[in-house]
């Protein structure tokens, strides 16, 4: 009997599976089931329920059940062996919360297979939709909750990150002062994560220290739930919040509904599920402390993973417990891919590989011109107005710019990531931009770092199976390690490796200092 495990991911767009065969190192079976497509009657677009308000971002959780029904089913119509998954984890879009009346306890628990998860489900919420990432409407909130925690940097160190809309105590806190009947029904409140949990397993699941770390809830270091947090949240929120528990951890068998339904193995086991980005983490195989991951997509992300809690005092960054042990930081820039692609139209070039070329007819440091590209707001730094800013920069030099714009975005990546104090020992570049060598070789010279590329599709379900192989090994006893786990799932891709040009990385050395003066200048100019 093979040796498989089955990762899911509900993220905001999909739900989607990776089966792995833990033995022979192979993912055997990947799906993506697409909300909007798949399961049209919820009138979801993106997987966001439409609203009047552009601020408030709302999906339905019934949506989530129905589309766990739909995969297995899809599963089962494939001919997966579902008989012979030992364990299942998953991954949540982060920060999202479901809110359960005291009747879901009991309905979770005695999942009939005769019926839909939908129809299961019927009469269990307090909340018929529930508020996801994208979410913006809680500014209001975030102030509140951090001026009782004492500021910025107090509420970073008590609970991993500064007070975010999207983040889930701001998210409660609204709907408490809201809609404080439907708060006072609320028996239980799961993330994307938990829920979905929940239901393979037939019962209330934990939280883990991963996702529970998005939520402004949980104490980062002692990764229990930090009672000022609640209190400054809402009353009677402890009652309301399921246990932390390490991600990975086995809750129990899988729920009969499944083994009923679609034949899944009696004794499979329902692992605590994690956040998306946690799971990436895993399933990109950064592990240990010094990895680090920089994917270039819309927006650009810097995740990595650090052994000691460092939180950062600016409250830009984002520091959640790592499903590997220790913890790992997110800090999300959001003029990536995006304004890189306006630039390059601005210039009238046609393509990635043409803007490459024009970037390398230039020299490391672009004689000290620097860009500030803030087409849209920015995250990081915290940019409210946009704008473009140039300094010893001529506009009408294409090369010049295009260097600008990428020397500009790894000079930012590299001073706002200083705080997490660890110095990256290789940087795994990911994402649609990275298969561009030019905009590389500045990613290892700005960061003096030797850089390869990663092309792992479907990087949380990966991770998400992947843990649940670690949880399956762990409870048999036999004490995992995380490196023969990942080991042959996570690997590079051949020959992509490139080193930093010592002399470059001396001047991006000297050059970042005048970048962080231009920042500041900017910044107090809007
Ligand atoms: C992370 C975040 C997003 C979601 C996407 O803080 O909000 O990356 O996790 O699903």
């Amino acid at each position: 009997m093979a040796q498989l495990f089955l990762g899911l991911d509900s993220s905001t767009q999909s739900l989607s599976a990776v089966v792995i065969d833990l033995d022979r190192r192979k993912v055997v079976y990947e799906k993506s089931l697409n909300f909007d497509q798949a399961l049209p009657h919820y009138g979801t677009q993106n997987g966001v329920l439409p609203n009047r308000n552009p601020l408030v971002k709302h999906s339905p959780p019934l949506m989530w059940a129905e589309a766990l029904d739909r995969l297995f089913a899809g599963m089962k119509k494939d001919g997966v062996n579902l008989g012979d998954i030992l364990a299942i984890s998953g991954s949540g879009q982060q920060h999202g919360s479901v809110y359960f009346n005291g009747r879901a306890a009991g309905a979770l628990a005695k999942l009939n297979p005769q019926k839909s998860l939908v129809e299961n489900l019927r009469g269990v919420f307090s909340r018929q939709a529930s508020p996801i990432w994208m979410d913006s409407s809680t500014a209001a909130e975030c102030a509140e909750i951090r001026k009782q925690l004492g500021g910025i940097r107090a509420t970073a160190t008590a609970t991993g990150s500064d007070t975010f809309e999207r983040f889930t105590g701001p998210q409660i806190r609204k709907f408490y002062q809201t809609d404080p009947k439907a708060y006072g029904q609320t028996a239980s409140i799961a993330l994307v994560s938990s829920f979905v949990a929940s239901l393979l397993a037939g019962k209330l699941a934990p939280i883990d220290h991963g996702d529970g770390a998005g939520m402004n809830l949980m104490d980062i270091r002692k990764k229990s739930w930090h009672p000022a947090a609640l209190k400054a949240t809402a009353p009677d929120l402890k009652k309301k919040l399921p246990s932390l528990a390490a991600s990975g951890k086995v809750i129990g068998k899988v729920s009969a509904y499944f083994v009923r339904k679609y034949g899944l193995n009696p004794e499979a086991l329902a692992t605590v599920w994690t956040g998306d980005n946690p799971a990436s983490v895993i399933g990109l195989g950064l592990i240990k402390p010094g990895q680090v991951a920089i994917s270039l997509g819309t927006s650009d992300t810097y995740f990595g993973s650090m052994q000691e809690c460092q939180t950062d005092a600016h409250g830009e960054g984002h520091v959640f417990g790592s499903p590997a042990g220790g913890y790992m930081t997110l800090i999300c820039f959001k003029n990536g891919s995006l304004a890189r692609e306006k630039l390059r139209e601005q210039y009238g070039i046609n393509n990635w590989a043409a803007f490459g070329k024009r970037l390398a007819t230039t020299k490391s440091g672009n004689a000290g011109g620097i860009l500030l590209p803030w087409f849209e707001a920015e995250i990081v730094p915290r940019v409210n107005r946009p704008g473009v800013h140039r300094f010893d920069l001529d506009e009408k030099d294409a090369a010049a710019n295009c260097r600008a714009i990428f020397e500009a975005q790894m000079l930012s990546m590299r001073l706002h990531s200083q705080w997490m104090r660890v110095a990256p020992e290789k940087i795994l570049a990911t994402g649609g931009a990275s298969n561009n060598p030019q905009l590389l070789q500045v990613m290892a010279d700005v960061m003096n770092c030797r850089v390869e590329r990663i092309e792992v599709s479907k990087s949380a379900a990966l991770g998400a199976a992947l843990q649940a192989a670690h949880g399956w090994l762990a409870q048999a006893g036999k004490k995992p390690k995380w490196d023969k786990i990942v080991a042959g799932f996570t690997n590079p891709v051949p020959n992509s490796g490139i080193r930093p040009n010592p002399k470059a990385a001396k001047v991006y050395d000297q050059l970042i200092q005048k970048y962080a003066r231009c920042e500041r200048e900017a910044l107090k100019s809007i």
